[in-house]
């Protein structure tokens, strides 16, 4: 996000899901290769990073995993050893994307995981039952994210559930790969220094800091609640407040949304936590999650879980 997108999303189906999105539309999702990853390694894309702005640099030391995203699909190593991971993603595409990490629960495979997919209005609750969200990258196209997780050993599942203009998720165009992460081979690395620290419940956010500086930043993200939630940053136009940003999504959109997708971390599962690695630029922010809620049916963001942040 070194060269922050100003591009803005014109259209509302792409714009609200911006980072999320285990929301209902996931529903409607049929997995045609999860296992294989045969498509979905390879973007529909040109192989150059060109355009993308560069990635933010890792603290040292610390292991990388780079995944280039693009419509529809991810290409990234298929295999990476556990421990704290800092993952870049290049966002090469035409349309926002995210890189959610599900690590299958133990005994779960992933024919299940592909399964639970196709259960319809079930698909949410089963999958998240099945699997563990631990946060990931996402954001807007042409831009770069970066995330840092404790990756434990494990059967993974990178999957998009931001939904194209047809309202389809990226997953059930292929967006998905499975990823396997092995037993640690070195000694686990410290944890990076953070600036700040944001904790989720139901449904708000609680920041350590109403401010940042411009520039990098590492906050720590946490989910003390009791279902999945997600901090996903949006930069807001001159002069926008969160209030725009729930007004903008309360009513039928008259016109381009006043805000963009600038990175954050994608959703985590209960007692999970994470690191948003960022680069911001001075302006107004929010932090917003559209994660649904089983009783209500409304997406979090409805429930009041908006929260508006500071870079001087
Ligand atoms: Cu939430």
């Amino acid at each position: 996000m070194n060269r922050m997108t100003t591009r803005l999303t014109p259209d509302k189906e792409l714009s609200r899901h911006l980072l999320a999105m285990l929301a209902a539309g996931a529903g409607t999702i049929a997995l045609a290769s999860c296992g294989g990853g045969s498509a979905a390694d390879t973007p529909k894309v040109a192989g150059s990073s060109q355009g993308v702005g560069t990635v933010l640099e890792p603290p040292s030391p610390s292991s990388v995993l780079t995944i280039e995203v693009a419509e529809y699909g991810f290409r990234t190593s298929g295999s990476i050893p556990a421990g704290m991971t800092m993952v870049q993603m290049k966002n090469l595409g035409q349309e926002d994307h995210q890189v959610q990490f599900l690590r299958l629960n133990d005994g779960v495979t992933l024919p299940q995981v592909q399964a639970a997919f196709q259960l319809g209005e079930r698909a949410t609750a089963t999958l998240t039952t099945l699997t563990t969200l631990v946060g990931g990258p996402g954001t807007a196209a042409g831009d770069t994210s970066a995330a840092m997780m404790d990756l434990k050993a494990g059967q993974y599942l990178l999957a998009c559930f931001i939904p194209g203009r047809d309202g389809i998720p990226h997953a059930a165009k292929g967006m998905v790969l499975p990823l396997q992460v092995t037993a640690a081979t070195a000694p686990a690395l410290p944890a990076p220094t953070t600036q700040g620290m944001v904790v989720m419940k139901e449904f708000s956010y609680a920041l350590s800091v109403s401010a940042l500086p411009a520039g990098r930043n590492m906050l720590a993200v946490v989910n003390e609640g009791m279902q999945p939630h997600e901090f996903g940053l949006l930069r807001l136009a001159p002069g926008k407040s969160a209030a725009d940003v729930t007004g903008y999504f309360a009513a039928t959109p008259t016109g381009p949304p006043s805000f963009a997708a600038a990175g954050g971390l994608t959703a985590l599962s209960p007692g999970q936590r994470g690191i948003a690695a960022l680069d911001l630029t001075p302006g107004n922010y929010a932090a917003i999650c559209f994660l649904p809620d089983p009783a209500s049916g409304k997406e979090h963001l409805q429930l009041g879980m908006i929260a508006g942040l500071t870079v001087a």
